[in-house]
């Protein structure tokens, strides 16, 4: 089977992590053994250090929106250009933490930039370059939240208002209606039973993958 692009996404909180480890262990069943992870934002050095000034801003001077826009996508095009496509070409399989999705929900809608620009912005800068299957985790965002809190200090992202979150997976949830490459998980569920329902996913996909 021609490699493949699977991206996870969801709220903080959601267990993407796990969530990967998951799709990677099942492609491992099927002797899918050359595989890349990737993050977004990051996954080169250049890209990383976008990541950092995004989260961190430089000292007390924080990134304006339209600015947060431009580094997420010269980090994505920097990763998509030097990391995805050579490991696609050269036959490897990439699982992604995260891609294009979280800046259409996140910026186009968590922020407010107009989603029509964050449409046309990713056809600038990715052209048709899409995941071949998106698992978006959802969840309420105070659940999620409460995860991401249990587990450490909150970043800037993460300090955002409750509606901020609602707004994202709003458009998350409308943008997954729209297109069959995205497959939404109830990520409310005890880890046991999201994990199973990521394998149930994944070995279903993956069987109509080979018969095309
Ligand atoms: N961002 C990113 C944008 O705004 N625009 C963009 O274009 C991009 C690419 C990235 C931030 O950048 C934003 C989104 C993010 O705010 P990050 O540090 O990478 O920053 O943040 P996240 O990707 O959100 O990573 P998190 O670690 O917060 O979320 P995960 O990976 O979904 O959560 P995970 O797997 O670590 O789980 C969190 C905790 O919950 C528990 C886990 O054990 C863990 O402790 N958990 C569960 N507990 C109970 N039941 C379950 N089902 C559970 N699943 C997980």
């Amino acid at each position: 089977m021609k490699s493949k692009f699977v991206v996870i996404e969801g709220l903080e909180g959601a267990g993407k992590t796990t969530a990967r480890d998951t799709v990677a262990s099942v492609l491992r069943e099927r002797y899918i053994n050359d595989i890349v992870f990737t993050r977004e934002p990051g996954g080169t050095p250049l890209a990383e250090k976008l990541r950092d000034l995004f989260k961190r801003g430089v000292g007390n001077e924080m990134p304006t929106i339209k600015a947060e826009v431009l580094m997420l996508y010269a980090a994505r095009v920097q990763l998509v250009e030097t990391v995805i496509k050579p490991a696609l070409e050269r036959g490897a399989w990439v699982v992604g933490d995260r891609h294009d999705l979280s800046s259409q929900t996140y910026q186009g809608s968590g922020r407010g930039t107009d989603p029509q620009l964050m449409l046309s912005l990713r056809d600038a800068v990715l052209g048709s370059f899409r995941p071949d299957l998106t698992i978006y985790l959802d969840l309420p965002p105070l659940i999620g939240l409460q995860r991401a809190k249990a587990r450490g200090e909150l970043d800037r992202i993460e300090q955002e208002l409750l509606p901020f979150f609602i707004r994202t997976r709003a458009r998350y949830l409308a943008l997954a209606a729209q297109d069959e490459s995205i497959v939404t998980l109830d990520a409310t569920q005890p880890l046991e039973q999201v994990t199973a329902s990521i394998r149930a996913c994944v070995s279903l996909w993956l069987q109509q993958q080979e018969g095309v």
